[in-house]
């Protein structure tokens, strides 16, 4: 069978104690890392939202396959954000508190990594007060949140707010991301801009820093 679909398949199995060497497999075979990205683990990813949305699984089967997305990720993670030397900007990124979807703040965070940013990831469910200190501490020039789960995106203007009352809004570019995001709620909360995916979300970090 096709590497790819096998690698899908796994996803949908959850079967994780194979995935890495699949994963490996397609590597080899000169697939490329978007490919096995956009064309395998994610497609796998997809099929078993759909179950879940139409419950068919429940939320045990849906983590085991989202642990074995990630565990295929990770043989792709070198790679992708393999590159640059000298850092072109520096961003913060997490997911907003409340929300535990990480899989898509992972692949945004690879990809600016791949692209030259220097990445500080503080993980899931991050208080409005962490981003803050992180913002203190590391000065970033981008603020990058992501939020999968409806009802947390109200959490991202509370980082904004946390952003405000200390009076460093200015200091630091905020771009927010995932699935339930768009660029009126973006416009709705004071945020500087929104992106729905990993490339539009690079380019507008590379644009805001003259890049
Ligand atoms: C995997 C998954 C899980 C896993 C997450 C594991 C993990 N480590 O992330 C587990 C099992 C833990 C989980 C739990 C839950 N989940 Co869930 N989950 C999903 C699922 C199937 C896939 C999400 C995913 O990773 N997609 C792949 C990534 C790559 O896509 P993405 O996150 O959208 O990110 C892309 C873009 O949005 C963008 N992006 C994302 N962030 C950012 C940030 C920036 C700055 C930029 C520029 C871009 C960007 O780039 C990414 C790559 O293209 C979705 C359904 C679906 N089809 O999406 C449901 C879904 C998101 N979950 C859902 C629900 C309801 C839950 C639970 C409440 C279930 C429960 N009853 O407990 C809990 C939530 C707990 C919580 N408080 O957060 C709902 C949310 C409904 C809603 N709109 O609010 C969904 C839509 C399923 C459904 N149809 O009901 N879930």
């Amino acid at each position: 069978m096709d590497v790819l679909k096998s690698i899908e398949e796994a996803v949908v199995a959850g079967n994780i104690e194979e995935i890495k060497t699949l994963t490996q497999t397609a590597l080899d075979k000169n697939f490329s890392p978007t490919d096995i990205l956009n064309n395998a683990l994610l497609r796998g990813l997809e099929i078993v939202g759909g179950q879940f949305a139409r419950q068919e699984i429940f939320v045990p089967e849906l983590l085991l396959a989202a642990m074995t997305m990630k565990e295929g990720l990770s043989v792709l993670r070198p790679i992708l954000e393999k590159g640059h030397i000298s850092p072109i900007g520096k961003v913060v990124i997490g997911t907003v508190e409340g929300d535990i979807h990480d899989i898509g703040k992972e692949i945004v965070s690879m990809m600016l990594t791949g692209s030259g940013f220097h990445v500080i990831d503080l993980g899931r469910d991050v208080p409005a007060q962490n981003f803050l200190e992180a913002v203190k501490k590391e000065k970033p020039d981008i603020l990058a949140l992501s939020c999968l789960f409806t009802p947390t995106r109200l959490a991202m203007k509370d980082v904004i707010h946390a952003l405000q009352e200390a009076n460093l809004r200015n200091k630091v570019k905020v771009l927010i991301g995932g699935a339930p995001i768009d660029q009126n709620f973006s416009d709705m909360i004071g945020a500087d801009g929104y992106a729905p995916d990993p490339p539009s979300g690079v380019k507008k970090a590379m644009a805001w820093l003259g890049k």
